[in-house]
């Protein structure tokens, strides 16, 4: 059988899941062919040369007609999140599998909708994930391993941080990420949603309250002209900013652990530099996406004579994906999580497996998202992320 995938979207994620798609089958042994079957658009011409680009066979601009289309099996959406709840639900409902980037939606609203129409789906045996690629990094599943066969004993304390820098000039113009009607929230849903759903994963401890502060450093840019936003070039005049430029919050896990959590665009020489380090009694592990062969380790238990944090070199066969790649100790990078995403999903798909993070996963850390829009409002209120906050 071959599965026939759709893309909704092709800015900088189109990118990189196309890079997914593409590699997947070559790398890893899938139990069916995939094909990159079209590529969807709003511009016509954008969208043909991004699909010749990244090989897709066809480019489209409407995704209504696309998502029904019998010649399409899996629906992935990397579009900015105003629009994922409308295309996800009617993917679902026309019965195909759904990936959807990252934060799931734009508000709890849209993802509980979406986890609805998620559910009814998989009672037919779709499956529906959301992009959290981050967590298929081999250290960073390899650390959640870790963590759930004891090595840092019990949790006491997690640090998190997500930070770029990328608006720290002011004149970088105004991409759709800063504003609230696509992209929901700022550095806080755009990076902060990784951190939070990164806690939750390799603890499998949900954040259950939230206290924190949210700021916007430049209120006005001037407005785009051309490109993705990370990159674009400004146009004549200046818009409002009207998201969080970074925030800073803690979170308190199930069982009491507190969680320092920053998301950042303001962190100055600061690229994209996604840390966490989760002590425990026992031990330390802690994670670093500037460096992502290595994962540090503490060994509380070993004899004091020997205890440091020591490199493990998540480069050996024995470590999670690894043994698809290339011999021990030869390096991954970025667009690596994003071909061990499509695999992982494609296999799921075809092997009735769970496919994670599931919807219901999304909805949990836009729950968060939103707990710490509200304590924001609320003078950094402790705001219980269960509760109904709106
Ligand atoms: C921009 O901040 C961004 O591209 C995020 O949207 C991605 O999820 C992250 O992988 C890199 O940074």
């Amino acid at each position: 059988m071959t599965l026939r995938v759709a893309m909704i979207g092709h800015g900088f994620m189109g990118a990189a899941h196309s890079v997914g798609w593409r590699q997947a089958p070559a790398i890893f042994d899938l139990p069916d062919r995939v094909e990159m079957s079209v590529l969807v658009g709003r511009d016509a011409a954008a969208a043909e040369a991004a699909a010749r680009k990244w090989g897709w066979s066809e480019s489209a601009t409407d995704w209504r007609e696309v998502v029904t289309r019998d010649d399409v099996d899996i629906v992935d959406i990397v579009t900015p999140g105003d629009i994922h709840a409308e295309i996800a639900i009617a993917a679902l409902a026309a019965g195909k599998h759904v990936l959807c980037e990252k934060p799931m939606a734009n508000s709890v609203a849209q993802a509980e909708s979406m986890l609805a129409a998620a559910e009814q789906a998989a009672a037919r045996g779709t499956k529906a994930m959301v992009g959290f690629t981050y967590r298929r990094v081999p250290a960073v599943t390899l650390l959640r391993d870790l963590i759930a066969q004891g090595k840092v004993g019990n949790i006491h304390q997690v640090r998190a941080a997500y930070r770029q820098d990328w608006l720290v000039d002011p004149e970088t113009p105004l991409a759709w990420r800063l504003q609230k009607d696509h992209a929901g929230s700022g550095a806080l849903g755009d990076i902060g949603a990784h951190i939070i759903d990164m806690t939750q994963f390799v603890t499998g401890l949900a954040v259950d309250a939230v206290s924190g502060t949210v700021q916007t450093v430049v209120p006005r840019r001037p407005l785009l002209d051309s490109g993705s936003g990370l990159s674009g070039t400004a146009a004549e005049g200046y818009g409002d900013v009207t998201v969080d430029d970074l925030a800073i919050f803690t979170g308190r896990l199930a069982g009491g652990a507190l969680v320092s959590f920053e998301a950042t665009r303001f962190a100055t020489g600061r690229k994209n530099a996604l840390t966490i380090e989760v002590s425990g009694d026992k031990g330390a592990l802690l994670f670093d996406l500037e460096d992502l062969n290595r994962l540090r380790f503490y060994d509380r238990t070993a004899p004091s004579r020997l205890q440091g944090f020591t490199a493990i070199l998540v480069t050996e066969p024995v470590h999670p994906y690894v043994a698809a790649w290339w011999p021990a100790g030869h390096v991954l990078g970025y667009e690596h999580g994003f071909v061990h995403q499509a695999a992982d999903f494609v296999t799921a798909v075809c092997t009735g497996a769970p496919a994670h993070p599931t919807f219901a996963e999304g909805l949990s850390v836009q729950r968060v998202l939103d707990a710490v829009q509200h304590s924001a409002a609320a003078e950094s209120a402790w705001v219980d992320v269960h509760e109904p906050t709106t």
